[in-house]
Order: C-alpha cells, then structure tokens, then sequence
C-alpha cells in the first residue's frame, strides 16, 4: 500500500505460513451461526459461503464484513459458483430444508438428498483434499449421502450428529446438579434425534461416575428421571423451534468446536455420525453417532465404549430406524 514504505534493506521471510479455508454451504441461521462462531474464534484465514440466493448470500458476506474492526483478521468471500471454494480445508454443509414446528428431521430426507446431489459434486472438484462437515437433517443419512456423492475416504466424511444433543445433555445434568458443563461428561450417541440413546454408564462429574456421585450426595433419582432427562434433550429442539422457529447458537458452536478439532489437530473425543458398520454388534453400513477422535486427518478412530447390555440393545434399534431410511434413500 501507498501509505506505508519499507525499512531500507527489507526483505520478506521465507517462511511458509499454513492457512486454513473453510467453505459454508447455506448461508441460513445455521449456516451464518457457524460462520460467525467460526470467525470470532479464529479458526480460519479465509472463509467462503455458497448460497443460491445471491442477494441473501452478498447481504450477508458484507454484514460480516462490516465487523472487519471487531474480529480476527479474515479473508470473507461469497458466491454463487462454487469456484470460490477451491482449496477448502472444510467445508460445511448447512444447506437445505429446516424443520417446521413439529415435524421431524426424518422428514426433510427427500428434499436435501436432492440438494446433495447438486452440491456435493461441487466441493469435492475444487477441493478433493477437504473433509465434509455435514449438518443439514437428517444428519446421518445425509452423511451416508454425502460419502457415497463425494467418493471421499470415510474419515473426512464427518456429520454432526449427537454432537449438539451431547452439549444439550451435558448442560441439563450441569444444571440439575449445579456444576460447570464443561465438567460434566457424557454421551448421547445413536441418531441425532428421535431414537438416540442417551449412555448413562458413561457420565462422569469432576471423574466420578454420575450414578456413584448421586448415591454419595444423596441426590433422589430414579430410573424415571434420567428418562425425563434424555427426554428433555430429544425435545430440546422441538422446543427452540416452537419458541423462536429454528435453532442456530448452539450447533453453531457445536460445529465450530468441531472445526477447531480438525484443523487444530486437537484429537478431542466427539460423538459423530460416522460409519458403525462392525461396532456393538451393528451389521449394516449405517451411519450414526459414536464416541469418535478427531484431528486433521478427520476422524482418526471410533471408541469402542463399553455399553450396558439395554445400551447395546437400545443403540441397534436406532441403527435399525435409520438403516431402513438409507436403503430407500435414491442416490
Ligand atoms: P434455513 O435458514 O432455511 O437456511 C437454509 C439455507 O440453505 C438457505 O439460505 C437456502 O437458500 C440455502 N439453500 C437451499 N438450497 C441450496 C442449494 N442447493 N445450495 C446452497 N444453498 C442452498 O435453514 P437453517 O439454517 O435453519 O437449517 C439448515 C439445515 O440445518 C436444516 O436441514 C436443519 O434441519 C439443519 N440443522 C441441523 C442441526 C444438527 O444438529 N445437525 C441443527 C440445526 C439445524
């Protein structure tokens, strides 16, 4: 720039600085939730969103742009072709029908494979290197989609999946026993929504098992109570959506978390959709959530936790739900 001379006697490093891309398809509540959690975090130098509605898409690239004071220094990019997500680390798939108040994500399934087809293919050419962050409902059976569509090797095939009801379920225990959520850990694993299953034997407060802790601090329980509990994480989307017509903060944070796994190379332990072919005793190529550890290479290795025999049983008829939705799934 004009404003500025160089230093007598300067010269550039020779240093190769790493950047990281990512690309969000669907510049919805979801897809800006993610942008922006993604943006204040600084997780990337360059992010790219991709939307068929151009005047939606420039409206919202420039209200970010207009932050350029206030954030981490970023490259903001937007457009229709998808030529303005070559060479993406990530991308971000957000596009797609929503629910509405009442209906279930199962639903939506038809619409968005439809939409896949136009948009996997896309990513995939200007970058063939870059792991798939699948959001859009149902999110497992759109994973399995997007696998099948990009040819990509199933680690960098990722959906959020439990991710989002985990935090939901770790924020409701934090609640009711007064602690941190960060301190809290636990599972909801199986499909994101209706039929997951929520593995108790794997909650722990602080390192001390939750069942142990309640009986140690005479805390009254019942079976009844954790199954108002898990209840309560199944219809904590219901509920956002009655209330305010979607949900955007939490999986934007969900995701971003996972973004920063990847390409941080932060090897944390997620509950993801991925391929449960082979784990507790699922036969079928389903995918659905499970304890999985993640770092640049995508999905490095799926736990394969211990679970209750009820667990275990409660877990394959969840695979069974969603096997029965990919089989009459047209790709
Ligand atoms: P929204 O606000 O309606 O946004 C969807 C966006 O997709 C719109 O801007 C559309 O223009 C755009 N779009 C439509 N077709 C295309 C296309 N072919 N290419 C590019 N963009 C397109 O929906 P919202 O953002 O609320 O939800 C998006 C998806 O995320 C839905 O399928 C939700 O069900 C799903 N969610 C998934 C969650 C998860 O935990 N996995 C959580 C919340 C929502």
């Amino acid at each position: 720039s004009t404003l500025f001379k160089a230093i007598p006697g300067s010269s550039a490093p020779s240093l190769v600085k790493r950047t990281y891309k990512v690309t969000v398809v669907g510049v919805g509540n979801v897809g800006m939730a993610c942008a922006q959690t993604i943006l204040t975090q600084d997780l990337c130098d360059e992010i790219a969103l991709v939307d068929v509605v151009a005047d939606k898409l420039k409206g919202e690239m420039l209200d970010l742009k207009h932050a350029a004071a206030f954030l981490p220094r970023a490259t903001i990019l937007a457009d229709t072709d998808y030529k303005v997500t070559e060479g993406s680390d990530i991308c971000i798939v957000t596009a797609g029908a929503r629910q509405r108040e009442g209906e279930s994500r199962l639903a939506l399934v038809e619409k968005n494979v439809a939409l896949f087809k136009k948009i996997i293919p896309q990513l995939v050419k200007y970058s063939p290197e870059t792991t798939l962050l699948i959001i859009s409902n149902p999110v497992d059976a759109l994973t399995y989609v997007a696998l099948k569509l990009s040819g990509l090797p199933p680690n960098r095939v990722i959906g959020s999946g439990t991710n989002l009801d985990s935090s939901r379920f770790r924020w409701l225990l934090a609640d009711h026993l007064d602690v941190n959520a960060q301190n809290v850990h636990g599972y909801i694993v199986g499909e994101h929504g209706d039929s997951s299953v929520p593995l108790w034997s794997t909650v722990s407060i602080g390192g001390v098992p939750l069942i142990g802790y309640l009986k140690q601090n005479n805390i009254d329980y019942s079976t009844g109570t954790l199954k108002e509990l898990h209840r309560m994480v199944v219809d904590g989307a219901y509920e956002v959506i009655k209330l305010k017509g979607y949900t955007s903060w939490a999986i934007g944070y969900s995701v971003a978390s996972l973004v920063k796994s990847v390409l941080r190379d932060q090897r944390r332990i997620h509950p993801v959709s991925v391929c449960a072919q082979g784990f507790h005793g699922i036969e079928d190529e389903v995918y659905l959530s499970l304890p999985a550890e993640i770092g640049r290479a995508g999905i490095i290795g799926v736990m394969d936790s211990p679970l209750t025999d009820e667990e275990r049983e409660q877990l394959q008829k969840s695979a069974k739900t969603l096997s029965d939705i990919q089989q009459k799934l047209d790709i």
